[in-house]
């Protein structure tokens, strides 16, 4: 039997990445929203993530989109960050929204294009080398609506070089990361559409690129901790970024939709050595989130995703590991899976406040935001100006 005592030390290694678009609005095709207290300036952003942080002590860093999170001096911006009590964290680089992009950017036809989409990426290594940031992460948009339209085999082939370009400027404390996704905005193919195809590009590169696994990017149905297992059975799991769907990319808070999935999940990234692994190892799993808050507050929205990571570890934790190898090798099916289930049964939230109060945290980090009074000060505060979005 493993208790909570036995994984209270463990569940202090957690450090959940934030996003700096969640604090912005968002929406979808047919609506974004506006709401009160929407930053509108990154330095924003930023404290809205340190809020997160100080009610759950889980999010100590943020993660920047650039050119959404511009700004002239990104080494002030990094001061800014450490004086709340933040790092600045992966940057994610955009070359979907520019109209040269229409067609492609890594592997658009026309080669200045590409180029743009190089330097663009290469602008993010230095911006990273300004913020301390370890990864660049790459998600392209690039495919195509109709067959016939562009040869998918020669993107393949430009693609690699324009990221081996990138690759060779990296600096040997950076790392860069492919995030793969299915379909959207392309609907027939999909220049990155999985991880194998990631996989393919970031192994040809060299040992400082990986996968990033957004669990949003997949067909219905996927077994997703499988790839887990494989990605990091080949050394080669980079980071997540994590949300919850119940269709297609929904970006909904993390555990909404399906908390079992998210266990299985942990399960597999402490069962393959990426969770806790320490800085540089092949294991060290950037646990991030990619999230969209398009009706709910985004702050709240946030501190539940990073609760939910909490909690549903805690209980990937708490398996018992030689109790399964046991019924495993003994071929007992139905023992093996009670196992796991009574793992993912345990109710672990009142462990978790008590762990919480011993370490000077809010028992209820929910309520404790929302008595914080920050909510109220930022929705009468930001008036004026232009709330933060997608652009
Ligand atoms: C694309 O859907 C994606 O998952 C990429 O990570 C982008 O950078 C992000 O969403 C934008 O929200
Ligand atoms: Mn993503």
């Amino acid at each position: 039997m493993t208790t909570f005592a036995d994984i209270s030390d463990r569940l202090a290694a957690l450090a959940v990445e934030v996003p700096s678009w969640a604090y912005g609005n968002s929406g979808t095709r047919f609506k974004v929203f506006g709401s009160r207290g929407t930053p509108r300036t990154v330095e924003e952003k930023i404290a809205d993530a340190a809020a997160v942080h100080r009610s759950t002590g889980l999010a100590p860093s943020v993660a920047l989109h650039v050119p959404w999170d511009l700004v002239d001096d990104f080494g002030a911006l990094r001061r800014y960050a450490e004086d709340l009590g933040m790092r600045l964290g992966t940057v994610n680089s955009n070359t979907f929204q520019d109209e040269d992009y229409k067609l492609g950017s890594l592997t658009n036809a026309d080669p200045k294009v590409r180029q743009k989409a190089v330097e663009h990426n290469l602008r993010c290594l230095e911006v990273m080398a300004e913020t301390g940031s370890r990864d660049l992460k790459i998600w392209l948009a690039d495919g195509t609506n109709y067959p016939g339209q562009g040869d998918i085999r020669a993107r393949q082939d430009w693609l690699a070089e324009g990221l081996a370009e990138v690759y060779a400027q990296l600096s040997d404390d950076q790392r860069l990361v492919l995030e793969y996704k299915f379909f959207e905005p392309a609907f027939y193919h999909t220049d990155v559409p999985d991880w194998g195809t990631s996989y393919v590009h970031v192994a040809a590169l060299g040992p400082k690129a990986f996968v990033c696994l957004d669990t949003g990017h997949h067909a219905p149905g996927t077994n997703i901790e499988f790839i887990v297992a494989q990605l990091l059975r080949l050394g080669r799991l980079g980071s997540f970024d994590f949300n919850s769907r119940f269709y297609a990319d929904d970006d909904l808070i993390v555990g909404a939709a399906d908390p079992f999935q998210l266990f299985r999940i942990l399960v597999e990234v402490v069962r393959g050595g990426g969770y806790g692994a320490g800085a540089g190892g092949a294991g060290d799993v950037a646990l991030m989130l990619d999230q969209c808050h398009n009706i709910e507050k985004k702050i709240p929205g946030q501190i539940r995703s990073v609760l939910n990571v909490q909690e549903m570890l805690a209980r990937a934790l708490l398996l018992d590991t030689d109790a399964l190898d046991a019924a495993r090798q003994d071929g007992d099916v139905l023992r093996a899976n009670e196992v796991f289930m009574d793992a993912f049964y345990t109710d672990v939230r009142r462990d978790l406040a008590a762990w919480r109060e011993e370490r000077g945290l809010p028992a209820d980090p929910m309520r404790a935001y929302l008595a914080s009074g920050y909510q109220e000060q930022i929705e009468n505060d930001r008036v004026g100006g232009t709330q933060a979005g997608w652009n």
